[in-house]
């Protein structure tokens, strides 16, 4: 089996935690950068990359997941089968933490793997666990792999496509957690028009995709080359991706049993080998460079703070105590300044946020017009194709399958105008929130004399995008018209026109109802984001302000005290200086090397 090396994250992690015991021999404390050093620990430890399994159902994912992890943990079959989204884990102990829909959890320790592969069958399955009756959210399974230890998250989810619509839209509801998927077909049938569907909106949401095309112990050599080809004209005609993907074609039932045989021949004539590599490289390479270059850059501007107020602390001790109070007095000013900054800022975004409001109304009531134009149409063609056999039966199921599609298609429709509009309007207070805070460290290094470091990473403000919940379950039912007595003897004619009446009365209840769902959550989202940013820039400049000020009035009161020795003082704080400039050092040495990072 190839060994999995990962030297950096160690490295990494022996800085931070180097830095940290550092921090604690300081007096004062610098509490701000301590918290701020353990966040960004906690960050690396516990970064989880969501590794998906997708596919129609039956196509092996469960399989191909068992092969990966070298032991047949979870449950497959010839039926449809995985009903709730398994989420597999990296830990030295195999245990199965259960998450329930009511909040609460369940872990259960498992020395032997049959037993944990029976308990997760009462669990996820739609045998054991029917529509879900159980009230599951998701499950974990803990396990010692390699593959997991590897920081990635592997989650097998629920087949699309089966009878079990609810299975679909478990899958649907998961997509957006997902950092990468694999997605799995197989010769028999080669890919189904619900796959295509379902391609489209993984491709929306999942931004690295890989394909497998699984199951080719059944298929010759020339008809694995067709299915390729054929994949990848599906993929670009139908699916619109325009790069060549990437397609690898394995058994995973074979590369499971070469586990089991612990077989390495069989394995690599499996095709896992393959993905194996292709999946070490990848998380190492992509995901986890990029994660820890950001950290350790985000760590140095932490450290470089601190090392401001150490040097701001003694520039305070050495000079005379006038020339301090004086400059103390000018930075001062210098804050009040800043402060009216932030008010401004404040008031200029409020009007930003009111014009992305009316804007949001402004869609929200376009999607209106355009729902009640397309279900009318609807109606309309069913009534001129069916002419007299009109049944209002027959067309309130046409309408109760067109809903979903029409505002699952207009949510990501307006998610995505609205979301982009956003990052347009926070992007200069972004900035300029950004400026403010370095005009203050700024302003103190100038007075005081000493080094200023601009920051390496530019995201303080980064705005989290949260997935925001909008369920897929649009209301979609229409009521029947139930006839009075007096109705069934008015003429035909009559009584459809009341039925039509009727049903449109009954469309415009549901439009209404489902644009506000989606107005409703989009706006929820909107005002997460400016609040979020309000409060950031808040906090940022208090912590900033009371930090430097901190410094210049701790020294600023051991010269009032006369204290005696400053001259040792001052060569003891020189020394940690050298100390946490030399751990900067090595932080920026571990990706100034460039590719080996
Ligand atoms: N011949 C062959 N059969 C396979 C292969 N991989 C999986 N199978 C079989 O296909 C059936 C379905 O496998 P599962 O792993 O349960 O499929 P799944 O995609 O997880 O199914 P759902 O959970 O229902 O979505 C099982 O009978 C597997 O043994 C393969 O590479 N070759
Ligand atoms: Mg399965």
């Amino acid at each position: 089996m190839p060994q999995v090396r990962d030297p950096n994250t160690s490295d990494l992690l022996a800085l931070l935690q180097q830095a940290l015991n550092f921090l604690t021999t300081l007096e004062p404390r610098q509490d701000g950068a301590y918290h701020k050093l353990e966040a960004l620990k906690k960050r690396l430890l516990q970064e989880r990359f969501h590794l998906a399994v997708l596919g129609q159902f039956k196509r092996g994912k469960s399989t191909l997941l068992n092969a990966l992890l070298g032991a047949e943990l979870l449950p497959t079959a010839v039926l449809p089968l995985t009903a709730i989204p398994t989420f597999l884990l990296w830990d030295t102990e195999t245990r199965v933490r259960v998450l329930y829909q009511k909040g609460y959890n369940e872990e259960v320790s498992f020395p032997n793997i049959e037993d944990l592969t029976s308990f997760l069958s009462q669990l996820v399955t739609e045998t054991g666990n029917p529509h879900n009756h159980k009230g599951i959210s998701a499950v974990e399974v803990y396990y010692p792999s390699p593959l997991l230890r590897e920081g990635v998250v592997l989650i097998d989810t629920p087949g699309i496509g089966s009878t079990f619509r609810h299975n679909t839209e478990v899958t649907l509801n998961f997509l957006p957690q997902c950092d990468a998927a694999l997605f799995l077909v197989s010769a028999d049938p080669p890919v189904t028009e619900v796959e295509v569907e379902f391609l489209k909106a993984v491709r929306a949401k999942v931004s690295h995709l890989f394909f497998v095309l699984n199951k080719i112990d059944y298929l010759s050599e020339e008809e694995i080359a067709s299915l390729k080809l054929f994949l990848k004209k599906v993929l670009r005609e139908q699916v619109g991706m325009e790069e060549n993907p990437i397609i690898f074609c394995v058994s995973a039932r074979q590369g499971l049993e070469a586990k089991k045989l612990n077989d390495p021949s069989l394995w690599a004539l499996s095709g896992m080998q393959e993905v194996w590599n292709h999946l070490v490289d990848f998380l190492a390479h992509d995901k986890k460079r990029v994660l820890q270059e950001a950290l350790a850059k985000k760590a140095s501007d932490v450290i470089a703070e601190a090392l401001m107020q150490l040097d701001l602390t003694v520039r305070s001790l050495q000079m005379p105590l006038a020339d301090l109070e004086k400059r103390l007095g000018l930075f001062e000013e210098k804050l009040q300044e800043a402060e009216r900054q932030r008010v401004l800022v404040g008031d200029l975004l409020a009007g930003d946020r009111k014009r992305l409001f009316a804007f949001l109304e402004e869609q929200a009531e376009y999607l209106r017009q355009k729902a009640r134009t397309h279900f009318e149409g609807i109606v309309q063609d069913y009534i001129t194709r069916t002419g007299n056999k009109f049944s209002e039966q027959e067309i309130r199921e046409t309408l109760a399958e067109a809903i979903p599609s029409f505002f699952a298609r207009e949510l990501e429709e307006i998610s995505r105008t609205v979301e982009a509009r956003l990052t347009e309007v926070l992007r200069p207070y972004q900035e300029r929130a950004e400026e403010l805070i370095e005009a203050v460290r700024k302003a103190a290094a100038e007075l005081f004399d000493i080094p200023y470091h601009p920051p390496l990473a530019s995201d303080t403000f980064e705005r989290k995008r949260q997935p925001y919940w909008v369920t897929h379950k649009w209301e979609s039912g229409l009521a029947q018209l139930s006839e009075g007595l007096l109705a069934r003897f008015l003429p035909l004619s009559q009584r459809r026109a009341r039925m039509i009446n009727h049903l449109m009365k009954q469309i415009e209840a549901l439009v209404l109802h489902n644009v506000e769902n989606l107005r409703w959550a989009t706006l929820q989202n909107l005002e997460e984001a400016f609040r979020h940013f309000e409060a950031a820039l808040y906090e940022r400049l208090q912590a900033t302000v009371s930090a430097t000020r901190g410094a210049i009035q701790a020294a600023r009161t051991r010269r009032l005290e006369q204290a005696q020795n400053l001259s040792q003082e001052i060569a003891q704080l020189q020394s940690k200086i050298n100390e946490l400039q030399e751990i900067r050092a090595q932080l920026l040495a571990l990706f100034a090397s460039g590719g080996d990072f």
